[in-house]
């Protein structure tokens, strides 16, 4: 009796644990996806950082794994972008204070510029 009463308790706070997370994970969706397949494949990947300051991209040259996500955050008062020259990725413009994202699954280098200040230029190796 004691028990099952406990066990009740329990599940009752599982549940309301569970749900309230549940709430909260809907009430933040700022990915625009929300899914937990997408959250799942996100965190399955590194994020890599490329910080835009004074007209130029740090680090310029850059190595990661095939799948990982680039994040390029913009710190400079002028927008930016981080577009392929192959067209393969566009961050397209990036404002002051914000970040634009990337994934390149294919294994190779690529070279990128600024669209706006095309003499912003910067590299990518993919490898595998
Ligand atoms: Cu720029």
């Amino acid at each position: 009796m004691g028990l099952s009463s406990i066990l009740k308790a329990a599940v009752a706070i599982c549940l309301t644990v569970f749900l309230t997370a549940c709430a909260t994970n809907q009430g933040s969706g700022n990915s625009g996806y929300g899914s937990d397949t997408n959250l799942e494949a996100e965190e399955a990947n590194n994020e890599v950082t490329v910080t835009i300051k004074n007209f130029v991209f740090e680090p310029a040259l850059i190595k990661v794994s095939a799948g990982d996500t680039l994040v390029f955050v913009n710190e400079d008062t002028a927008p930016h972008t981080a577009t392929d020259v192959g067209g393969v990725f566009d961050t397209g413009n990036i404002a002051s204070g914000e970040s634009g994202r990337i994934t390149i699954a294919d294994a190779g280098t690529y070279e990128y510029f600024c669209e706006i200040h095309p003499n912003m230029k910067g590299r990518i190796v993919v490898v595998e």
